[in-house]
């Protein structure tokens, strides 16, 4: 906590002013936000918020995977940076919150800064990682996962969406094609904050969740390959119908994930049916699921007890299924030191807090493997999120992004000021 300025608070209004200024780009009818990764309402609010940073007095740089790194100059350019922010894109039915908050109160908390005419020593590096929720292109936390190195950046780039489009040809439409290698940029922290999209801090009446650790997370593309036919036709038990087997599939995911509870959660999340008509046996289809746990132990058994469940289904429906791993995150644990910061600076602000571990996967969750990193959780209504009605408060907002002051000046320290 930098020494006499727990008074120095950000401008409450002038953040709460931009997340709902934003939220415009890809607003839905019913008060979400649709905003997929390199579209047209992303370009929209990347404008925005390269606009903001150098107002702010940030030069911005991108790299080739279209990361927006905005640089506050610090007393000692030759001291890494402290890096803040989270990600700007949304999922198809997202809310106003979801990552935008831990990017804007980054650009809020360099705005507090320069109108308070504090100098950090350590220059500050605010961050809108791409492609955060690999909704559009997998996998989820795409840019940062290669920049600590879990894929190459071509990998990356040569990913398609499911119109064909690949992430390069996306970058080049909007303009985000940056210039920068993945990873070249290094910075001596990373701090996150984010709503918690889940329903602890506010049951249990806490403003700041202090995040330990993440879940770890499995990703599987599916395919079921059965014998389309005719609805009327064709005997029940001569069926070999694919979507009969994916309700299978699905159950059999939600019983591993309740028999691993509460350790453990498992979705079927997209179910596409080739050629789908209503008299027709469904054939062939493709489905998408994950696992998640902070185990790494779990994560091993549920990958185990799922192939061993899919190959029963299989045969006794005489489909075949075909299942790839496309992706595994090991759990993440943050640097014990930043956790404490952000502990310290709770309680010196006197915010109520808990100490926690993330059931989301975050880009906090990469950074974590190459440098000290943590995040600040704030509550949002009912738990909910990657849902239209996601839904948080300005004090609550506005306390996460001066905990994530007072613990970005903790690492930067301060200069003049
Ligand atoms: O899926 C996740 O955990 C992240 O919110 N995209
Ligand atoms: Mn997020
Ligand atoms: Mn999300």
């Amino acid at each position: 906590m930098a020494e006499n300025k727990t008074n120095l608070q950000i401008d409450s209004a002038r953040l709460w002013r931009d997340i709902h200024e934003t939220a415009k780009f890809g607003a839905t009818p019913k008060g979400g936000v649709r905003r997929l990764t390199l579209g047209p309402e992303d370009k929209e609010v990347r404008d925005w918020f390269r606009v903001a940073c150098e107002a702010a007095g940030c030069s911005v740089h991108v790299d080739a995977l279209g990361t927006m790194f905005a640089i506050r100059p610090g007393r000692d350019m030759s001291r890494q940076p402290v890096a803040l922010g989270s990600h700007l894109d949304t999922q198809p039915t997202g809310g106003k919150y979801d990552g935008v908050l831990g990017t804007l109160a980054a650009l809020e908390v360099v705005r507090t800064l320069n109108d308070s005419g504090i100098e950090t020593d350590a220059p500050l590096c605010v961050i809108n990682w791409t492609n955060e929720e690999g909704s559009r292109f997998a996998p989820a936390t795409m840019a940062s996962a290669a920049y600590v190195g879990e894929y190459t950046a071509d990998n990356i780039l040569a990913r398609r969406d499911a119109n064909g489009v690949s992430v390069a040809e996306a970058l080049q439409t909007i303009g985000y094609n940056g210039e920068e290698p993945v990873g070249q940029r290094r910075f001596s922290a990373f701090v996150e904050l984010h709503i918690e999209q889940g329903p602890i801090l506010e049951a249990e009446h806490k403003t700041i969740g202090v995040v330990e650790a993440g879940q770890g997370i499995m990703w599987y593309d599916g395919a079921i390959t059965g014998m389309a036919g005719h609805a009327g036709t064709t005997p029940m038990p001569l069926r070999r119908d694919a979507l009969v087997a994916l309700s299978e599939v699905v159950l059999a995911v939600e019983r591993l994930a309740l028999a691993h509870s509460p350790n453990a959660v498992g979705t079927v999340g997209e179910n596409v049916i080739a050629n789908p008509s209503r008299n027709v046996i469904p054939g062939d289809l493709t489905f998408t699921m994950e696992f998640r746990s902070a185990s790494a132990a779990t994560l091993d058994a549920l990958d185990a007890e799922l192939r061993e469940a899919i190959a029963e289904i299989s045969k006794r429906r005489k489909v075949t299924i075909d299942l790839d791993r496309i992706f595994r995150k090991e759990p993440p644990r943050f640097d014990p030191k930043l956790v404490d910061a952000v502990e310290t600076a709770s309680n010196a602000l006197g915010y109520p807090s808990r100490r926690m571990i993330s059931g989301a996967t975050h880009d906090a969750c990469n950074l974590s493997d190459v440098i000290p990193t943590t995040m600040i959780f704030v509550p949002c209504k009912d738990g909910i999120s990657h849902n239209e009605a996601e839904d948080a408060t300005q004090s609550d907002c506005t306390a996460g992004a001066n905990v994530l002051l007072h613990t970005v000046l903790s690492l930067a320290g301060v200069a003049k000021g």
